[in-house]
């Protein structure tokens, strides 16, 4: 089984979208293993995005995701990481296939409502950012 972070993003909890974008995630096959609701500092939203530091979006990103309650959820599915970027679609709502979840609820490239890893190998730096072991379910859910 593969695991993947998502965070829902300031514009998700603050337009009370939670709901609606777990109910996405569940249907779609995901089982939750841990989930908290967390607001970010300009610091530590700049440590989890520092690989973007160098890129003209960076500040606009740090600030935006420091700018309210988020909600990282530990995912679980086979191809978590792959299945989980094909449900968000693309980074940009404009270029989002139909019936992703960036597509239905996003409103620009920068407030796009959902986060989700990029690969295995970052999803487990990811997850490990913001769970630690015991705060999530060790043998998934059932
Ligand atoms: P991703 O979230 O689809 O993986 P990344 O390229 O990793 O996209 O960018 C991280 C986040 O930075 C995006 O989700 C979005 O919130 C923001 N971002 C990316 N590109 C732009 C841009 O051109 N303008 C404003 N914000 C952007
Ligand atoms: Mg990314």
């Amino acid at each position: 089984m593969e695991r993947t972070l998502a965070i829902l993003k300031p514009d998700c909890t603050s337009r009370n979208l939670i709901g609606k974008v777990i109910d996405k995630i569940e249907a779609a096959g995901f089982k939750i293993l841990g989930t908290k609701l967390v607001r970010l500092t300009e610091t530590t939203a700049g440590e989890f995005y520092a690989v973007h530091r160098e890129r003209p979006f960076y500040s606009e990103l740090v600030e935006f995701m420091s700018s309210g309650t988020v909600l990282p959820i530990v995912l679980e599915k086979q191809n978590a990481v792959a299945d989980f970027r094909t449900l968000i679609g693309a980074t940009d709502p404009a270029e989002a296939e139909v019936g992703t979840i960036r597509r239905e609820y996003a409103e620009s490239k920068g407030m796009n409502i959902v986060h989700g890893s990029d690969s295995p190998e970052n999803a487990a730096v990811e997850i490990a950012f913001f769970f630690s072991t015991k705060e999530l379910a060790e043998n998934g859910c059932e």
